[in-house]
């Protein structure tokens, strides 16, 4: 679809801190619609290739050791603007520069273990959820919400 989509990640911190429904519940409440949802043990390759861009930095390879450390939750959301948007909701990198009220803001401490992740752009929106999730993982549905959260 054309629509713009954001694969959005819950890291295994959240998943082991219980915080699950709680960051879905974000998304959920703020209007996208969710188009794809699993709990997933990902692989220290599909990890690397994730988070290529960032191969040369020095935190990488805990980076990887953390994403892999447990089961992550792998969602793509859809809507006009997600991608922005679900960055605002997420908040800064750094959860003690986040703003109170994003997730990072309300329910985490430190960049290593910051609960969340979300695409970056458009272009890395489509990317991310074509390397997480298989063909027909994803789900074609319309909610009943749509007319009352767009005009
Ligand atoms: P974001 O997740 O906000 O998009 P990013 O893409 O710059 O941030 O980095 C990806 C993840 O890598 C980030 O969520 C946590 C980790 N990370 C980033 N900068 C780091 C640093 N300086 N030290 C340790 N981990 C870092
Ligand atoms: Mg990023």
């Amino acid at each position: 679809s054309e629509v713009e989509q954001s694969y959005i990640m819950i890291k295994p911190d959240g998943v082991q801190r219980g915080l699950v429904g709680e960051i879905i519940s974000r998304f959920e409440k703020k209007g996208f619609l969710l188009k794809g949802l699993k709990l997933f043990q990902c692989s220290k390759d599909l990890a690397q290739e994730h988070y290529k861009d960032l191969k040369d930095k020095p935190f990488f390879p805990t980076l990887i050791d953390y994403i892999t450390s447990g089961p992550v939750v792998c969602m793509a959301w859809e809507g006009d603007g997600v991608v922005a948007s679900a960055r605002k909701l997420i908040g800064a990198t750094n959860p003690l520069q986040a703003e109170p009220g994003t997730i990072r803001g309300d329910l985490a401490v430190q960049t290593g273990r910051n609960v969340v992740h979300g695409s970056d752009s458009p272009v890395n929106g489509k990317r991310e959820i074509d390397l997480w999730f298989k063909e027909g993982e994803l789900c074609q549905w319309e909610s009943v919400q749509t007319p009352w959260l767009v005009e």
